[in-house]
């Protein structure tokens, strides 16, 4: 077994959670935010036989998409800025953000 986790916009979690429901994945959505940006993303945890990964990405990269996303000022955790960097500056975000780990076990109780 393998634990996806995909880190998504939150523009793309209703259809990649509608796809993935209809093929029968179980899934387990988190509220997050991106360390970047600061802004809100979602990440999505699936766990998925091994024979199902490649559906579960091919779904993934099908819902979610790249956008551009505006960056306005310099965030504490970019460290030092030079004064000249022309904000806003644009960002390319996603599609998806995807680690695939695997599973020693899944227990249920
Ligand atoms: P953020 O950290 O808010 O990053 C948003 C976008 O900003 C990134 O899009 C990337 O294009 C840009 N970006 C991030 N860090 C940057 C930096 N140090 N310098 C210049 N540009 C930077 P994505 O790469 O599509 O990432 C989307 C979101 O996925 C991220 O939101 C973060 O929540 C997550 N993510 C991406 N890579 C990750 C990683 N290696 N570990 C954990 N989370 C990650």
């Amino acid at each position: 077994m393998k634990m996806v986790i995909a880190i998504v916009q939150d523009k793309d979690v209703g259809r990649l959670l509608q796809s993935a429901t209809r093929e029968g994945l179980r899934a387990t959505r988190l509220a997050s935010s991106g360390g970047f940006l600061r802004s809100g993303n979602t990440t999505l945890l699936f766990g998925v036989e091994e024979e199902r990964l490649e559906g579960l990405l091919a779904t993934i990269r099908e819902t979610c998409h790249q956008r551009e996303e505006m960056l306005t000022q310099a965030h504490p955790i970019m460290g030092p800025v030079d004064a000249h960097v022309p904000f806003p500056i644009e960002v390319q975000v996603g599609g998806a953000t995807v680690f695939v780990l695997d599973v020693e076990q899944f227990i249920k109780v």
